[in-house]
This record gives C-alpha cells, structure tokens and sequence, in this order.
C-alpha cells in the first residue's frame, strides 16, 4: 500500500483518474483540503473544513472482470461501520452504501471504473468522504440531506490520520478474501448493520420512482423489493 498526500485538490476521485497510468494497485490518495469533491450523478460532496478525510483508493486487480468490484461500495460502507464502531457508534447502512447515524449522512463512497477505449479495464477509483471534524452549523448548510460529523456524534476532536489508517487497515486486511469471494463475504455483515430491511421504500431510479416493500438483499447485493406480488430486483437506485 502507497499513501500520496495532497494539501489541496479538486478531487481526490479526479486526480486519481488524470494520474491512474502512474499509480500502482493499492495506491491510496489523501487530501487535506478538497475543492470540487464528486458526489454521483454530478452531486456535489461538500468540505466541512480541515480535519475531514476526503480519499481515494486506487486499485488494479489482476483479475480485471471479477464481479464483486460492482460491491466494493458495499464492502468499503461495512468496513466503515466497523472503524466508526470501534468509536462506540451504530452506524447504519441504507442501501446500496450509505453509511448513516442516527439517519443522519456521515459518508459518502464513489467508485469509478476506468476503462481504455479497446474496453479493457485500466483500474478501479474507489472514493470515500468521512465527515470527522465539522461545526453543527456547517452541518446545516449541506443540500437534500441530514448529515452529522464523527465529533459531534462522540463530543471530541477526531485525529484525521489515526482515523484514515483504521479505515485504510480495515480494508486491506479483507480486501484481498473480498474480491475472491463477492458479496457473499459481507452478506452477513451488512445485513446485520442495514436500515432499509423490512420497510417500505420509495426508489429513485434514474427519472422514476419505483414504491415497494424491501424483503432483502441477494447474495449479489442487489436489493429485492416487493410491489404486490411482483419482485423488482435493483442494482442501483436511491433510496429517497
Ligand atoms: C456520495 O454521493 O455520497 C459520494 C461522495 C464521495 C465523496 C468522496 S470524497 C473523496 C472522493 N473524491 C471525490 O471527488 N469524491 C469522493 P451521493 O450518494 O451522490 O451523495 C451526494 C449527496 O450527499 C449530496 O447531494 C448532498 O446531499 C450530500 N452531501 C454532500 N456533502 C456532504 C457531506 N459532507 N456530508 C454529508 N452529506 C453530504
């Protein structure tokens, strides 16, 4: 594992992809200070100030088509809930990788496949933001969402760097099993941990909403959601 650290950057996400040629697997990209940081959908994700950890991991698995990179977002939220447990916190995970407490955002993860143009692939940019350090007032001012910070939740400052290496240790010392093996590694884990199981849900599917009853999520960790008798079987969606 290499750590590159920026002071200030557009975004993590994009640096990785500008310099993906040069990066080698497992290379991890920090930045103290975030500009432009990418939600998906063109989303914006917001820098509540020094002391938050915005990062990118860059990864080039040699098996290029392995199925489970379409869950290393659910992967990364579960290895999430396991640090910010460590700080005595029930995070919840709200399909497909949300990670919330209380309801309330904590963090966001982007992962962008970049493909050359013969189709093969050139890597993965697995990016996640953790609100650590931020002001409630801060908190306020963030669009669409309900967020909070780690220090609010626990009423002291959080050491970015101490944090950053849990997370970091935490997956890299699954990572490998992960990807071998999919989704069924985490299933249990993220199941344990999910908010949405059992509910009624209204899903944000590109323009449409799609209303259903949330039975469960496969071992492909898609999301089955029941409207009357029919079973709608999600890979991406909003939860709203
Ligand atoms: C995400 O998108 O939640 C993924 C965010 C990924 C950010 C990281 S930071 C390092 C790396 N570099 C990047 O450029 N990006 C990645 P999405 O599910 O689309 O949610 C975006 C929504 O979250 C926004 O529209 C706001 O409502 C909300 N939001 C923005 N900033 C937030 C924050 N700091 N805390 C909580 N919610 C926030």
């Amino acid at each position: 594992m290499r750590e590159i650290r920026l002071e200030e950057i557009d975004s993590t996400n994009s640096y990785a992809k500008l310099n993906l040629d040069n990066l080698a697997d497992k290379t991890v990209i920090h930045a103290a200070i975030q500009t432009s940081g990418r939600g998906r959908l063109n989303r914006k994700w917001v820098d509540l100030g020094l002391g938050n950890l915005f990062m990118s991991i860059v990864l080039k698995p040699e098996d290029k088509y392995a199925a489970s990179f379409a869950n290393l977002t659910q992967y990364l939220s579960v290895c999430l809930c396991k640090v910010l447990e460590s700080y005595n916190l029930k995070p919840q995970i709200k399909w497909p990788n949300d990670v919330l407490i209380d309801g309330k955002k904590i963090a966001g993860i982007l992962s962008e496949s970049v493909v050359q143009s013969s189709g093969k692939s050139k890597g993965i940019i697995l990016g996640i933001g953790v609100n650590l350090n931020a002001d409630e007032q801060s908190l306020h001012n963030i669009p669409d969402k309900i967020a909070t910070a780690l220090n609010v939740e626990i009423g002291k400052q959080i050491d970015v760097d101490i944090f950053r290496h849990e997370l970091i240790n935490e997956f890299f010392s699954n990572y490998d099993s992960f990807i071998e093996v999919g989704f069924e590694f985490i299933k249990q884990d993220y199941i344990l941990r999910n908010c949405f199981i059992g509910k009624e849900l209204n899903i944000q599917l590109f323009d449409e909403i799609k209303n259903g009853f949330a039975k469960s999520v496969n071992d492909r960790g898609e999301l089955i959601l029941m409207d009357n008798d029919k079973e709608l079987v999600l890979t991406i969606g909003d939860i709203l």
